[in-house]
């Protein structure tokens, strides 16, 4: 195989492999829709914020309703009548074995249940049990970080378009640049191959 194909089909194969997912924030009710999203290394979840005003960070298990130390953090993100904010928070999944437990930091949100799980167990530490724990949070925590920490604040769902002026890519922010860079280099290597 000459170089350019495998560069090419190796550039095609990551490009190809990261799945989106969107979560509808506060569509309908104070809950993100899914609540429950299975997604492997490298996939894409992409929140969309709803009327009136949420947000989603990320926690622990153990203490519902709270930032987790490091996690991700989107800011709050408003929107008023029935179309979503055009600021979407993207977070790439860095490790498909590791639950990450998300809620809305907005009010009483979080113990009104607006929580949900990226690959929660099916026993054990459930979404239903993280649910049931947020219901008795005596308080409802936003992380003190920036808006964007540990994700990407970016205009529309799709990331192959062009970040904001105000994109803030944090560690996995970088990794979808380099989705993005692979893709191109994907593109470019199989125009070489198609003119050899
Ligand atoms: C959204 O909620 C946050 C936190 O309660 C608040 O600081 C912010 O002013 C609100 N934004 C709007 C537009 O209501
Ligand atoms: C969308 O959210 C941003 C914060 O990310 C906020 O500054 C902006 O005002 C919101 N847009 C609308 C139309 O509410
Ligand atoms: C991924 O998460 C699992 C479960 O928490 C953990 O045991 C493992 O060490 C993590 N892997 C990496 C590379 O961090
Ligand atoms: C959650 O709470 C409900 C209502 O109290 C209870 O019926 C259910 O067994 C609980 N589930 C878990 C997994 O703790
Ligand atoms: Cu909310």
């Amino acid at each position: 195989m000459r170089f350019s194909t495998v560069l090419a089909a190796t550039a095609f194969a990551a490009f190809t492999y990261a799945e989106e997912h969107v979560v509808k924030v506060g569509a309908n009710g104070l809950k993100f829709e899914p609540s429950t999203i299975t997604a492997a290394e490298g996939d894409h979840v992409i929140f969309e914020f709803y009327a009136k005003n949420h947000s989603v960070a990320q926690g622990a298990f153990n203490s519902p309703c709270k930032p987790s130390d490091g996690g991700f953090w989107s800011g709050f993100v408003p929107a008023s009548g029935t179309t979503p904010n055009e600021t979407t928070f993207m977070y790439t999944v860095a490790n498909a074995s590791a639950p990450i437990w998300v809620y809305c930091t907005q009010g009483s949100h979080c113990q009104s249940g607006m929580v949900a799980a990226i690959n929660a167990p099916s026993t054990g530490n459930t979404l239903e049990k993280y649910i049931n724990g947020s219901s008795l949070a005596t308080e409802n925590l936003s992380p003190t970080s920036a808006a964007g920490e540990g994700g990407m604040l970016m205009q529309g769902t799709s990331h192959s378009g062009t970040p904001s002026g105000s994109a803030t890519p944090g560690a996995s922010g970088a990794a979808s640049t380099l989705n993005n860079g692979m893709a191109f280099t994907g593109l470019m290597s199989m125009f070489a191959f198609l003119m050899m």
